[in-house]
């Protein structure tokens, strides 16, 4: 590599320093006052941080946004936004044009941070503690990475993930999920930094978060400092530490005032989400020596920002060559990072899928289990783990390479052990497919999707590509009760826009379905799997297992006569519906079976496939499924009738409760015979 002097960033003068942080201060005040709407108060009492921050620690290139080698900085109090637009506009992200259209329909400056709508922007925040669990997935990835990636003298991946967050997070239990995790990790390059203004909406944190915030970080294994978030040297001295600190994650508890400079608001509640108010902001402005402008940039701090473009550039450069360089001594590894950050599988996985005979009874979780273990050799990037289901799951990851367990000090690994912690677990797959080089799953029980249900709705939001199985996917659970057995929440998954819900009938729509998640680059993907044995299916008599990735398809239909009788299920369920299929023939009627292993696919078939499988003449509808009937009202027409779950299930052996809830076939058939049909 060409020799040249280490780079540095040249840090501002104290002068220029304040200026930057009061620069940042009223253009946040400034945005809510022109939107008239929004959080002042964080932002103007974080000021110093964002300054220290950006001007003498963080690393990124504003000419190019997705570089693997830049620091991430995630904004966990997400109504905060204006404080991270500030910073990007003086990065060089974002123009004025850009703050003043702050909350305004269409802008890239919208009501709470949001990735991909706005450059420089690492993840969607808003709901608090969100943004802070995401970090520590993207710190997680970083070491995996690294260890994957990095040699003896290439750094390749060498990065900090830095956290901003305030009370609020701090109350929210998902981020002690994922700090004990972090801890447990020993993530040193991940550094949080707390505004602690002790105000949160109702009024001073003392209402209600009282505990000793430093000795629970303590406790939970992390490098702990509590400084006066105001004072930029300390600030600086922090930050240097905490990098210094490279087996602990750490914290820097930063004593804040909310609306600092506001005469009238600063440290009060009101301060926290409505506008100042005009009158507030030209005292403020006034009582720092600051134009009475809105949206005011001082020259002296554009020309240092314009000094401090250059300077990232000549970083990335920097590491640009190193690429170059790593490229041609170690040209496959080089070019296999290339391939996992541009998202394209490698060729021929598809060879990995396996077939299953048929005969056999698989249960759906199992089938998952052998595909993901093809997988593991296959698509290496594939990563995750379960929250303490792993073996429930099947979703050990133990062929391939590295099939370990990451854990402190060992990021070689393609599992993790996320402990009972979905909620957590969420957000950190989230974080690791933000992060890049990775494609994230997480597994448990279907029934606990509900504790993780903000994160996969994120991660629809941010079209992540991550995958979520869940196991144990109805009733037939049985034993363990009805607090274990899914009802409503198939329907649940269903309702967030665009997430892809597959429910596999047998082992063999298994192996689509995980193709089909693995294909998905622009969402992401849920995986509904039975606890219970399910025969696979003879595809010499039924369709071809291929078919699943159209969502739905004809498995069984009479040729003879035209069928009346239309019977559509998923999952477990389709065997239910080939039963009653015979059933109904032995009565001389004429039935088509469709398989239903993922609607929203099916709804962005061409009209004309989705007409051949539901015929709008064929009414005698027939739709089986464990779960509630909701989604499933357009299908089932007014003629038809849907056999499901309407109330939660009930502890006893799988088949009695299935008998006692009406899901066998007899049951069904006396419905359907009641019908007249
Ligand atoms: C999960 C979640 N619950 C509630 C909210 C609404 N909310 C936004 S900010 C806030 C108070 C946060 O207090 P703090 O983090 O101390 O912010 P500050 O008042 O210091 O700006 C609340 C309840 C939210 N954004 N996310
Ligand atoms: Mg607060």
């Amino acid at each position: 590599m060409p020799e040249r002097p280490p780079l540095v960033l040249q840090p501002p003068s104290r002068e220029t320093a304040q200026k930057i942080a009061d620069t940042l201060r009223f253009l946040a005040a400034d945005q809510v006052q022109k939107a008239n709407s929004g959080h002042p108060g964080m932002p103007m009492g974080s000021a110093e941080i964002a300054t220290v921050l950006m001007t003498k620690h963080l690393r990124i290139d504003p000419k190019d946004d997705k570089w693997l080698g830049r620091d991430r900085f995630v904004l966990s109090a997400g109504h905060a936004g204006t404080l991270l637009y500030g910073m990007l506009h003086l990065q060089g992200f974002l123009t004025i044009e850009d703050l003043q259209g702050f909350r305004q329909l269409g802008t890239r400056t919208p009501g709470h941070p949001e990735a991909g709508e706005t450059p420089g922007v690492e993840a969607s925040t808003g709901p608090l503690g969100a943004g802070f669990a995401m970090a520590v997935g993207m710190a997680a990835a970083e070491r995996m990475a690294a260890e994957l990636y990095n040699t003896p003298k290439f750094d390749i991946v060498d990065h900090h993930t830095y956290v901003l967050t305030g009370d609020g997070c701090q109350e929210e239990g998902v981020v002690y999920e994922a700090a004990s995790l972090a801890g447990t990790l020993g993530l040193g390059r991940l550094i949080v930094i707390y505004d602690r203004n002790k105000i949160q909406i109702e009024g001073s944190t003392d209402l209600s978060f009282t505990e000793n915030v430093a000795k629970r970080y303590e406790a939970m294994h992390w490098h702990v400092q509590e400084i006066d978030g105001h004072d930029m040297d300390a600030i600086d001295a922090a930050l240097i530490l905490a990098k210094e600190e490279k087996t602990r994650p750490s914290i820097i508890i930063a004593r804040t005032t909310i609306a600092k400079g506001a005469p009238k608001k600063a440290g009060s509640a009101s301060a926290h989400g409505e506008p100042l108010g005009a009158d507030e902001v030209a005292a403020a402005k006034a009582a720092a020596r600051w134009p009475a402008e809105s949206f005011f940039v001082p020259k002296e701090v554009a020309d240092y920002f314009d000094i401090r473009r250059g300077e990232w550039m000549a970083m990335r450069q920097e590491w640009n060559e190193m690429f170059a360089a790593y490229d041609k001594k170690h040209h496959a590894t080089a070019r296999e990072l290339l391939r996992v950050l541009s998202g394209e599988l490698p060729k021929q996985w598809k060879h990995s899928l396996p077939e299953f005979p048929a005969g056999k009874a698989v249960a759906t979780r199992a089938a998952g289990g052998t595909v993901m273990n093809g997988l593991g050799e296959a698509v290496p990037e594939l990563v995750g783990g379960a929250a303490d289901l792993a073996p429930s799951t099947k979703t050990e990851i133990k062929s391939g390479a590295n099939p370990e367990f990451i854990g402190k000090g060992m990021f070689l690994g393609r599992n993790i052990h996320f402990g009972v912690r979905e909620h957590a677990m969420g957000w950190f797959t989230n974080g690791m497919a933000l992060h890049g080089g990775f494609i994230p799953f997480s597994a448990t029980f279907m029934v606990f999707h509900d504790y993780m249900r903000p994160a996969v709705r994120l991660a629809s939001m941010m079209k992540l590509r991550n995958i979520f199985v869940y196991t144990h996917d109805s009733i037939m659970v049985g034993e363990d009760g009805p607090t274990h057995e899914p009802v409503e929440q198939l329907a649940a998954l269903r309702t967030i826009p665009g997430l892809n819900v597959w429910r596999p009938a047998d082992a063999n729509e298994t192996a689509f379905a995980w193709q089909a998640m693995l294909e998905r680059k622009d969402g992401p993907s849920a995986i509904c799997l039975s606890r219970q044995n399910l025969p696979v299916l003879d595809r010499t008599k039924f369709a071809a297992a291929r078919e699943t990735l159209k969502g739905m398809y004809i498995l069984d239909t009479d040729t003879e006569k035209s069928p009346e009788i239309l019977i559509i299920a998923s999952g477990s369920d389709v065997h239910l519906a080939v039963g009653v299929a015979g059933e109904l023939r032995k009565q001389g009627k004429a039935v088509r079976v469709v398989s239903a292993p993922c609607l929203e696919v099916f709804r962005t078939q061409a009209e004309g496939y989705r007409k051949k499988v539901l015929p709008k003449r064929m009414k005698k509808r027939l739709v089986i499924e464990s779960g509630i009937a909701q989604g499933w009202e357009g299908i089932v027409g007014d003629s038809g009738i849907f056999v499901g779950v309407t109330d939660f299930g009930l502890s006893g052996k799988a088949e009695a409760v299935a008998e006692k809830l009406g899901m066998t076939v007899p049951k069904i058939m006396e419905r359907v015979n009641g019908e007249g049909w």
